[in-house]
C-alpha cells in the first residue's frame, strides 16, 4: 500500500506498547495481564504491602511495591504509581476498575508524564462524572434521561419546585456520586427538607461535593446497560446490553446478557443511538451507558461509567470479542478492529460475583485464609479469579474473590450450567456468596426473567423466614 493509501484507509495500526503498568490488584489485574500477554506486551504489576504474595505478581513480568496496605497509601497513590510506570519504562497504564479508574486528574497526570492512560480522555471522565451535566448532555444527544430536575437543585425550594413538577415519589442523587451511593427516596413534600439536608451532608462527606439532582423514582425498575467502545478516530460501536437488576445495597450480584426484556429491534435501535452519542462527546475507549427501564418498557438514561466494568465478561462471552485487548489497541491509536455489522450476539451468558462475605450475617466481609479453593472446570464456564488454595484474603480491599461466568445456547441452558458449576465449586475456610447464587438461579422469578429491583430483598426475606422456621 502507498503511504497515501494507508492514510486514507480505514484501518490504522498504532505502534503497540512494549510494556504496560497494571495499576490494580486481584482478579482484574490477572485479567489485564492476560490481555497484555495475548498482544505480546510486557505486563508490570504493582502491589501493596498486603499483597506481597498475591498471584498477580507471579503472572506479571515484573512487579513494583507502591506502598502500604491501605488503598490510600498504594492503589490510590497517584505519584507512586506514575513513578513505577516511569521507572519500569511503561508506555501505558491500565487502571482496571475502582481505585483510580474514573479519576480525571489521574488520567491527566498520566498524559503529562507521557504515559498513555488506557481509558477515556480527562474531559470525558469529567463530563460523565458530573451526573447532572451528563443527563443534560445525553438529552441533547438523543438519549432521554429519567424525568427529573434540569440540572442540580441548589436549595430545598428549588428541589420542591422540581419535585412538584415531576410528581412524588422522587429520588435525590449526588451529582458527584454514581452507583447509587447517597441516594434518598422522598415520598412526599413533607419529607423533602429533611432528606435534602441529609443527602447534601452525605454527598459532601463522600464526594467532597454537596450538589444534588432529582429524578422521578421509578418503582420496579430494571437496570440495563450498553457496552460501548470507541477509537481515537471518532468510530464507536456497541456490544449489546447487560441486565444488572440483581443487586444488594447497590452492589451487583449477578449479571446477564442479553437482557430477558430487550428484543433485537430495541437493542439495535438504542444501541446505535448510544454509539452515536458517545462518538459525539469525543469519547475514546470502553464505557458503559446505564439505563433504567420502567414497567411500561421505557428506557431512560441513568448515567455513564467511564471504565472497564466488573461484569464485562458476560459481553465477551456472547460476542466472542475481547474488550480488554481492544481497550489496549485503541489506546495505542489503532482503529476499532471490527465494525458494528461484525458484532454478533450468540447465546446467553450469566456472571455470578463470588464475594468473601457471609450471607447469613448481613453480608459481613469474611477475609482470611482460604483452606481449599477448587473451581469447577466445565466447558463454557469461565473463572476469573486471583484466589487459590492457601491464599489469604487481606481485609483491606473489596471482597470480590472470583467471577464465575457461564455461556449456553439459551438462557435456560445457561442457568442450569451455571447452577451446576456453582454446586461443584469447593471453597472452604471462608464464607462466600455461592449459596446465595444457587438460590437466585433456583428461584422461579429469576427463571422466568421477570425480576426487578425488589427481587433480592424478597429473596432474602424468604431466606430469613426459612432460617427462623
Ligand atoms: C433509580 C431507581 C429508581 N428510580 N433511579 C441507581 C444505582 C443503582 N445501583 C440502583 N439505582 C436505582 N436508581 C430512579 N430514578 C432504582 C434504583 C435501584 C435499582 C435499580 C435497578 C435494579 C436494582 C435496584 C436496586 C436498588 C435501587
Amino acid at each position: 500500500m502507498t503511504i497515501l493509501g494507508y492514510i486514507m484507509s480505514e484501518r490504522k495500526l498504532g505502534a503497540m506498547f512494549r510494556s504496560i503498568l497494571v495499576a490494580n490488584r486481584g482478579e482484574i489485574a490477572l485479567r489485564i495481564i492476560r490481555a497484555c500477554h495475548d498482544l505480546g506486551v510486557r505486563a508490570v504489576a504493582v502491589y501493596s504491602e498486603a499483597d506481597r504474595s498475591s498471584p498477580h505478581l507471579e503472572a506479571a513480568d515484573e512487579a513494583v511495591c507502591i506502598g502500604g496496605a491501605r488503598s490510600s497509601e498504594s492503589y490510590l497513590n497517584m505519584e507512586a504509581i506514575i513513578q513505577a510506570a516511569l521507572q519500569k519504562e511503561c508506555q501505558a497504564l491500565h487502571p482496571g476498575y475502582g481505585f483510580l479508574a474514573e479519576n480525571a486528574l489521574f488520567s491527566a497526570l498520566c498524559a503529562q508524564s507521557k504515559i498513555t492512560f488506557i481509558g477515556p480522555p480527562p474531559h470525558a471522565i469529567r463530563l460523565m462524572g458530573d451526573k447532572a451535566r451528563a443527563r443534560r448532555t445525553m438529552k441533547e444527544l438523543g438519549l432521554d434521561p429519567i424525568p427529573g430536575s434540569e440540572g442540580v437543585v441548589r436549595s430545598v425550594e428549588e428541589a420542591k419546585e422540581a419535585a412538584s413538577a415531576i410528581g412524588y415519589p422522587v429520588l435525590l442523587k449526588a451529582s458527584a456520586g454514581g452507583g447509587g451511593k447517597g441516594m434518598r427516596v422522598v415520598e412526599s413534600e413533607r419529607d423533602l427538607e429533611h432528606a435534602f439536608n441529609e443527602a447534601c451532608l452525605e454527598a459532601e462527606k463522600a464526594f467532597g461535593n454537596p450538589s444534588l439532582y432529582l429524578e422521578k423514582y421509578i418503582v420496579n425498575g430494571r437496570h440495563i446497560e450498553f457496552q460501548v467502545i470507541a477509537d481515537a478516530y471518532g468510530n464507536a460501536i456497541h456490544l449489546g446490553e447487560r441486565e444488572c437488576s440483581i443487586q444488594r445495597s447497590h452492589q451487583k450480584l449477578l449479571e446477564e446478557s442479553p437482557s430477558p426484556v430487550i428484543d433485537a429491534g430495541t437493542r439495535n435501535q438504542l444501541g446505535s443511538r448510544v454509539a452515536r452519542a458517545v462518538a459525539a462527546i469525543g469519547y475514546v475507549n470502553a464505557g458503559t451507558v446505564e439505563f433504567l427501564r420502567d414497567e411500561d418498557g421505557n428506557l431512560y438514561f441513568m448515567e455513564m461509567n467511564t471504565r472497564l466494568q466488573v461484569e464485562h465478561p458476560v459481553t465477551e462471552m456472547v460476542t466472542g470479542f475481547d474488550i480488554v485487548k481492544e481497550q489496549i489497541r485503541v489506546a495505542a491509536n489503532c482503529t476499532l478492529s471490527i465494525n458494528q455489522d461484525e458484532v454478533n450476539l450468540t447465546g446467553h451468558a450469566i456472571e455470578c460475583r463470588i464475594n468473601a462475605e457471609d450471607p447469613e450475617n448481613g453480608f459481613k466481609p469474611d477475609p482470611g485464609k482460604v483452606e481449599k479453593f477448587e473451581p469447577p472446570s466445565f466447558d463454557s464456564v469461565r473463572i476469573d479469579t486471583h484466589v487459590r488454595t492457601g491464599y489469604t484474603i487481606p481485609p483491606f480491599y473489596d471482597s470480590l474473590i472470583c467471577k464465575l461466568i457461564g455461556h449456553g445456547s439459551t438462557r435456560k441452558e445457561t442457568i442450569e450450567r451455571v447452577r451446576r458449576a456453582l454446586e461443584n465449586f469447593t471453597i472452604s475456610g471462608i464464607k462466600t456468596t455461592v449459596p446465595l447464587h444457587i438460590a437466585i438461579l433456583s428461584s422461579p422469578a429469576f427463571q422466568e426473567g421477570s425480576y426487578s429491583t425488589r427481587f433480592i430483598p424478597e429473596l432474602l426475606e424468604a431466606w430469613e423466614r426459612e432460617k427462623n422456621g
